[in-house]
């Protein structure tokens, strides 16, 4: 049975609860990358804009009931925006389909219900926000109060519309703040539809703004404007810097950053084969690659190495490429035309740079941003494609002798995001997961998110956690209240 296509409902940018075109009245087309043609043409907001939403998003930070109202009111309003969009799952995972090539049917079962459910894991913290009671010296009292930071701006990629735009603003909904958002250039249609589900819910306007646009433009306006007073980001590396920048240039707004990544997984001869071969394989063919942790420089054993190998390049041979509709399909095409070329010239370099190539390598078909699995062996870690993040489906497999081989290969990187580690052995997961320097750390798993599992880079995969009540307290700063309890003479 074919999927009947969906309906671009929304196209305009969202301000202060109204669906507006832009101030300078231009456009952009978003393209679906499993044709390359047009599917609609967005508003583009430019800095006017950025500057209109930021001004909604302020007064209903300084004069609006949403950081006044108590959190089990605000939590009510998130609970309900979490219904909506599990009524429309179908609806919103079509949009994903088509404007990031994203698996139909896994997006419908697994990440808009895990987006809805994000945000209900928030709003069940939006009314246990609490400061401290504090006893400095005899004659005074003090106290702290948790305030919501303000006006926030959000960034957001294209990999993961839905789970992105949830993890920015539930978190900051629930501590009070109001915000404004901008979705990648590459997939706008599903934060305008989450922004019309929010209004619906009750959410007031002004609190959240979702003004689609480029990076160098609406994104820059974003960061650098004076009545943001927080940025958060996820993105490039590249991209990180220029935001700490644009900040650090402006009202040193603080900043959180969730940037680029070369995950290490670690391979050693007691591993249960089977599933690591499976879980490797995974690391890199799991939405196309376009995953910040992507477990792309994969190190195996000498023991079990060749068997590994021989199985893994099996195994990716078996991988269904195609209409991301289609159920039977495993990988979609690549977002973009950008990613799509940046992919196959590191393929090309891998080969250059002497990498053999076992499996993969090509695009499939003529039409659509298809590339296959590629895994390459005899990868030296100084090559370009063991040290960039690739983003697409390209795996590095490495060998190694010994536990300290692996630790120095797996932290050869300047990347921090994540490790994934496979062994029966206690003590080597122990080692291991002490040694590797990453914000998260799989043992005989990989991929494994919570609401409640902190995420996040070290090095420069950046700082800042999003999930669990880190998420929360990026957007919370502390006041400190004193008193005097009796007659002080200060
Ligand atoms: O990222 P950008 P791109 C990595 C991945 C990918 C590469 C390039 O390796 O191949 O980055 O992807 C906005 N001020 N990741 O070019 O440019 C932009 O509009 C403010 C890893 O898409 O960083 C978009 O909304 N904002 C990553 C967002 O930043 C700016 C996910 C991301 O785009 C801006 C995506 C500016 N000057 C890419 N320039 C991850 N960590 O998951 C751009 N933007």
């Amino acid at each position: 049975m074919t999927t009947k296509m969906p309906t671009v409902k929304f196209t305009k940018l969202f301000i202060n609860g109204d669906f507006v075109d832009s101030i300078s009245g231009r456009e952009f087309e978003t393209i679906d990358p499993r044709t390359e043609e047009v599917i609609a043409r967005i508003a583009e907001g430019s800095k006017e804009d950025i500057d209109v939403a930021v001004k909604a998003s302020r007064v209903a930070f300084d004069h609006g009931s949403w950081p006044r109202m108590t959190g089990v009111e605000r939590a009510r309003i998130m609970m309900k925006w979490a219904d909506l969009i599990d009524e429309n799952a179908e609806e919103i995972a079509k949009l994903d389909a088509i404007d990031a090539g994203k698996l139909y049917h896994f997006c419908k079962a697994i990440e808009i219900p895990s987006a809805a459910n994000t945000i209900r894991y928030y709003a069940g913290a939006a009314d246990k926000i609490h400061g401290e009671v504090l006893k400095p010296a005899r004659e005074f009292h003090a106290y702290t109060l948790m305030e919501p930071i303000g006006v926030v701006g959000h960034i957001i990629p294209w990999n993961f519309p839905s789970s992105m735009f949830v993890t920015k603003v539930a978190p900051s909904l629930a501590a009070g703040c109001t915000m404004v958002l901008k979705p990648a250039e590459q997939t706008p249609l599903s934060a305008l539809f989450y922004a019309h589900l929010a209004k619906l819910a009750g959410i007031p306007n002004g609190v959240l703004n979702v003004v689609p646009g480029f990076g160098p433009t609406a994104g820059a306006a974003l960061c650098s404007h004076m009545d943001v007073d927080k940025v958060s980001f996820t993105g490039s590396t590249k991209v990180g810097r220029e935001i700490m920048c644009a900040a650090a240039n402006s009202n040193l707004k603080p900043v959180s950053l969730e940037l680029g990544g070369k995950s290490p997984l670690v391979v050693f001869d007691d591993a249960d084969l089977d599933k690591a071969i499976q879980l490797a394989f995974l690391g890199v063919a799991y939405n196309k690659g376009e995953i910040c942790v992507a477990g792309s420089r994969v190190f195996v054993q000498e023991g079990i190495y060749d068997e590994f190998e021989k199985k893994l390049v099996e195994k990716a041979k078996t991988w269904v490429i195609g209409d991301p509709f289609d159920s039977k399909v495993q990988q979609g095409p690549q977002v973009d035309k950008k990613q799509f070329e940046k992919i196959l010239s590191y393929i090309e370099h891998g080969k250059r740079e002497g990498a053999t190539l076992l499996t993969g390598g090509k695009r499939v078909g003529n039409k659509g941003y298809y590339i296959e699995p590629t895994i390459f062996s005899n990868v030296k870690e100084d090559m370009l494609i063991a040290q960039d993040e690739i983003f697409g489906p390209v795996m590095a497999l490495m060998k190694f002798k010994t536990i300290e081989e692996a630790i120095t290969s797996a932290n050869n990187t300047r990347y921090g995001l994540a490790a994934g580690i496979m062994t029966k052995n206690l003590d080597t997961a122990n080692i291991m997961s002490r040694s590797i320097r990453a914000g998260t750390i799989w043992i005989n798993c990989y991929f494994i998110f919570g609401n409640d599992i902190p995420y996040g880079g070290y090095k420069m995969s950046g700082f800042g956690r999003d999930f669990g009540l880190e998420a929360l307290h990026k957007y919370l700063q502390v006041k400190s209240v004193v008193t005097p309890i009796y007659n002080s003479p200060w």
